[in-house]
C-alpha cells in the first residue's frame, strides 16, 4: 500500500496546474501516435500534461484523476487506447467533462479499438474519432474548438489554421 501511495505521490508531482486538457494513454506504446495530439495542443499554446492511464492495469489511478480532473481545472480529456478499449469509457463514468476516444492501431487493425471507443450505451458519451495519427490530430483540434468557444484567441487560430490548410490545397499542383 505505501508503495502504491508513493508511486501516485511521484504522478501527482508531473501534473501541470494549469493544464486545460489532459492526453491519457493506455501505454506508453500509444505516445508514438499520441504524441500529434500533444503537438498540435502546444502548436495552439494550450496547456496540458499526458500521462500514461490505463483502465484495468491502474483503474484506482484513474478513477481518481477523472473524478478530480474538474475540479484541478482540466476541461476536455483526451483518451487513447487500443484492442480492447474501454479507458475512454471508463474515464467519461467518472466525470461530465468532454471525453475524446482515440483508438489504437492493434492486432486487429484498430477495428477492435473503434468499436471499444465509439460504442457506449446510450448515457454516457464519448466523442470518438478516428483510428490512429489523424484521430489523435483531430482530438486536439477538437479539444481545441471546445475551449475556443469561451476563448476568442483560440477561434482566431482555428480560422487561421483552416485558411492556412486552404492555401496548401489551392496551392496544390500535379506533374
Ligand atoms: C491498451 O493495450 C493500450 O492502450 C495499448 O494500445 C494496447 C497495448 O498495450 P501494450 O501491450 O503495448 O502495453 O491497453
Amino acid at each position: 500500500m505505501a508503495t502504491r501511495k508513493s508511486k501516485n505521490n511521484a504522478k501527482s508531482a508531473n501534473r501541470n496546474p494549469k493544464s486545460l486538457v489532459a492526453v491519457l494513454m493506455g501505454s506508453k506504446s500509444d505516445w508514438e501516435t499520441m504524441r500529434a495530439t500533444s503537438e498540435t495542443l502546444a502548436k495552439f499554446g494550450v496547456a496540458h500534461e499526458s500521462h500514461v492511464m490505463s483502465a484495468h492495469r491502474t483503474p484506482a489511478w484513474m478513477s481518481e484523476f477523472s473524478a478530480k480532473a474538474e475540479a484541478s481545472g482540466i476541461e476536455v480529456i483526451i483518451a487513447a487506447a487500443g484492442g480492447a478499449a474501454h479507458l475512454a469509457g471508463v474515464i467519461a463514468a467518472h466525470t461530465t467533462l468532454p471525453v475524446l476516444g482515440v483508438p489504437m492501431t492493434s492486432a486487429l487493425n484498430g477495428l477492435d479499438s473503434l468499436l471499444s471507443t465509439v460504442q457506449m450505451p446510450g448515457g454516457i458519451p464519448v466523442g470518438t474519432l478516428a483510428i490512429g495519427k489523424a484521430g489523435a490530430t483531430n482530438a486536439a483540434l477538437l479539444a481545441i474548438a471546445i475551449l475556443a468557444n469561451s476563448r476568442p484567441e483560440l477561434k482566431t487560430k482555428l480560422r487561421e489554421f483552416r485558411e492556412e490548410q486552404e492555401a496548401k490545397i489551392r496551392a496544390t499542383t500535379l506533374d
